[in-house]
């Protein structure tokens, strides 16, 4: 115990010591408070992740339905659906035609899922950014007999 505290007071007793640490903290505390963003970012697209991936499994053991599409192929239209939105305006029939082909609320939340989070927003957000209203979208869910509605 003597031994600890002769070596603390040693290292306190240091001046150049005491300011390398100094610097260590105050780096610690500059590089947390820039980071903390991408840290907190990081954070909550792994856990949307794992909130799609339930999600998913509920709605399949609800409607015995298992996805219509492999997962590149749902990767393929949610970049379909990010290439008719991004940027100004929407090429609203290319997000329509991509809906079409969706045969149940498995493969919606799957596309939901194969989104993500793009430019920091979900494809909710996309939506909500890029149409007036969802009624043609909703209506051809319903068409498809889907029970989900944006
Ligand atoms: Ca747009």
């Amino acid at each position: 115990m003597k031994n600890v505290i002769d070596k603390t007071e040693g290292l306190l007793n240091n001046p150049k010591r005491i300011i390398a640490i100094v610097i260590l903290i105050v780096g610690i505390v500059i590089a947390f408070y820039f980071l903390k963003d991408k840290i907190s970012a990081l954070f909550s697209m792994f856990r949307k992740e794992i909130d799609d991936k339930q999600v998913i499994d509920e709605a399949i053991a609800e409607t015995g339905k298992q996805p219509s599409y492999s997962d590149s192929q749902y990767r393929l239209f949610a970049d379909r659906l990010y290439a008719a939105m991004k940027g100004f305006g929407t090429n609203e029939e290319a997000v329509y035609n991509v809906f079409r082909q969706m045969k149940s609320r498995v493969d919606v939340l799957k596309l939901i899922d194969a989104y993500g989070v793009k430019d920091g927003e979900d494809l909710l957000q996309w939506l909500n950014g890029d149409f007036w209203s969802f009624s043609k979208l909703n209506q051809i869910l319903r068409d498809n007999n889907i029970d989900y509605t944006f």
